[in-house]
């Protein structure tokens, strides 16, 4: 059993909670984040939303066919804010078979230095706290993203290490997952396999190609993910679940009726090396600001 940690009066990590982050790679945190915030984040996205044309950007984003990865509006994503649609959002005809905000899949990647609201949020002095007391020294944020996981289309995400896609040496990259709604095993919450940051290493490395234009993957280690271990992580609104880079997680798709919109802060530290092969480049007018 994965400990729940009652957040609501959260003032630092505490003994228990770093024990038990160390022993299962992941913090549950409930109530960390009040229902106003989770509403003010959910109207600032539909304000976001309602700005954006679709007709201008088709990218899909699924994290089984990575078909994104070699698209210059993901690769650019890093330091802008930009859409991505739902794999089943599209007809036969290549027509958007849904309203706009029940056909994205996901806003990224850099809303919390970009717009107003996601970064009060972002930099706030929990995250901080949390942080620095699971051990980063110079805590980084790299990568935002607002995740709706639609009911009907909500893709699947397939098992996964963060420190895959967001490296660092020495590893040190932090996810903080933010239920923005209620999430349950039936509108698709995380899962993950406690402990299973201990076993194996990171199995893989995405990296940009060295001409910048495009990405691919490179097997590291052919460890097996222990998925028959996995539990669900389910997450009543405000709960926070944080995640060291190592820890394997996913989440099944979303058949219900019922949305689950989660907003995901990651977080490196500013004292590792950032090689220069991350598919995440921050151009000069826009460097990282520490937390
Ligand atoms: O929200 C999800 O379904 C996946 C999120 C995830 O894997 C992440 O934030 O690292």
């Amino acid at each position: 059993m994965i400990p729940r940690f009652d957040a609501s009066e959260f003032n630092g990590i505490t003994p228990e909670m770093r024990d038990a982050f160390e022993r299962d790679g992941v913090l549950v945190l409930d109530g960390l984040v009040s229902a106003e915030m989770c509403a003010l984040l959910q109207n600032r996205m539909n304000e976001m939303v309602k700005g954006f044309d679709a007709r201008e950007h088709r990218s899909v984003f699924s994290s089984t066919s990575e078909a994104h990865a070699q698209d210059q509006y993901f690769l650019e994503s890093g330091h802008e804010i930009r859409f991505f649609m739902e794999e089943e959002a599209f007809g036969a005809d290549g027509q958007l078979t849904k309203p706009l905000h029940l056909a994205l899949n996901k806003v990224g990647h850099a809303m919390h230095d970009l717009d107003e609201t996601f970064s009060q949020f972002a930099r706030q002095d929990r995250f901080r706290l949390i942080c620095r007391g699971l051990g980063q020294k110079k805590p980084l944020p790299l990568q935002s993203m607002y995740i709706f996981k639609q009911p009907h289309i909500g893709g699947e995400v397939v098992c996964h290490q963060d420190a895959t896609y967001l490296r660092t040496e020495p590893e040190s990259c932090l996810g903080l997952w933010v239920a923005i709604e209620d999430a349950t095993t039936e509108n698709g919450c995380l899962w993950g396999i406690p402990g299973g940051h201990k076993t194996g290493g990171i199995r893989e490395a995405f990296r940009r190609a060295q001409d910048g234009d495009g990405t691919y993957t490179e097997r590291l280690d052919d460890t097996p993910f222990e998925e028959d271990k996995k539990v669900p992580l389910e997450a009543p609104k405000g709960t926070v679940l944080v995640f060291g880079g190592k820890f394997p997680h996913m989440s099944s798709a979303n058949r219900s009726d019922k949305s689950r919109h989660a907003y995901t802060l990651h977080v490196i530290d500013g004292s590792a090396h950032y090689p220069a092969d991350n598919w995440l480049r921050r151009p000069p007018r826009l460097p990282l600001k520490a937390l």
